[in-house]
């Protein structure tokens, strides 16, 4: 049975970076959209795939999995052998991966969400914005950046000279950004302005945002 994907019908968060991991290992799979509206997401039927209720959520042939780093990661070991290699298989190379992996989740991450909250969501609620909690946020992304700017002089991608699964993982919130009218990402520096352009127009990643979320054949 092919593999479905549990999401909001738009690509961003945690569906950017499940649906960019099956595009890149060229994983078929059928697209169910969660209708928040509705509370699709709050109900018992969903809640037993996700006890948070939260998406996105993976049924591979029965077995489910939710969170969507993990997602990627089983997905990106499931199909080592196909597609782009994610995870490398060395150990200290898989260690460095790895590593810029945690960086994105335990820095990155939350620095790009305080970003999103106040300049995507918060609008969309029809809360007003709060400049200085915007300034604030944008000030703590800049200081990881700074760092990122340093790692990037040394290598072509966050974990190496390859593209992983550690920079796939910035693809949930960062891309967001622009659209909104910051372009931290590119203004930064040389290096972290090279690494980003080259994020964004990957292939797979354009195809992405140009098609939406929807079922894929390969
Ligand atoms: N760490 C989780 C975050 C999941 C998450 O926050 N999902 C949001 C959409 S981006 C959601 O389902 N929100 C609805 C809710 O929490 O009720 C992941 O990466 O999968």
């Amino acid at each position: 049975m092919v593999l479905k994907l549990y999401s909001a019908p738009v690509v961003g968060a945690g569906a950017a970076i499940v649906a960019l991991t099956l595009a890149e290992k060229q994983v078929p799979f059928e697209f169910v959209p969660v209708d928040f509206a509705a509370k699709e997401h709050k109900t018992e039927k969903y809640m037993a795939m996700h006890p948070f209720g939260q998406v996105p959520v993976i049924d591979d042939d029965g077995f489910v999995v939710y969170e969507s780093r993990a997602i990627c990661r089983y997905i990106a070991h499931k199909y080592a052998n196909r597609g782009s290699n994610l995870l490398p298989e060395g150990l200290k190379e898989r260690a460095l991966v790895e590593q810029a992996a945690a960086v994105e989740y335990a820095t990155f991450h939350p620095a790009v969400v305080a970003i999103a909250k106040e300049v995507v969501y918060k609008p969309r609620l029809g809360l007003p914005l709060d400049q200085a909690a915007i300034d604030e946020a944008v000030k703590e992304l800049s200081a990881k950046l700074d760092v990122y700017e340093v790692i990037l002089g040394k290598h072509r991608f966050l974990g190496g000279d390859e593209f992983s699964l550690a920079d796939l993982c910035h693809y949930g919130y960062a891309p967001m950004l622009a659209d909104y009218g910051i372009d931290i990402m590119t203004t930064k520096g040389p290096n972290v302005t090279r690494w980003w352009n080259e994020l964004i127009s990957r292939p797979t990643w354009v195809k992405l945002k140009a098609d939406g979320l929807k079922s894929t054949t390969y």
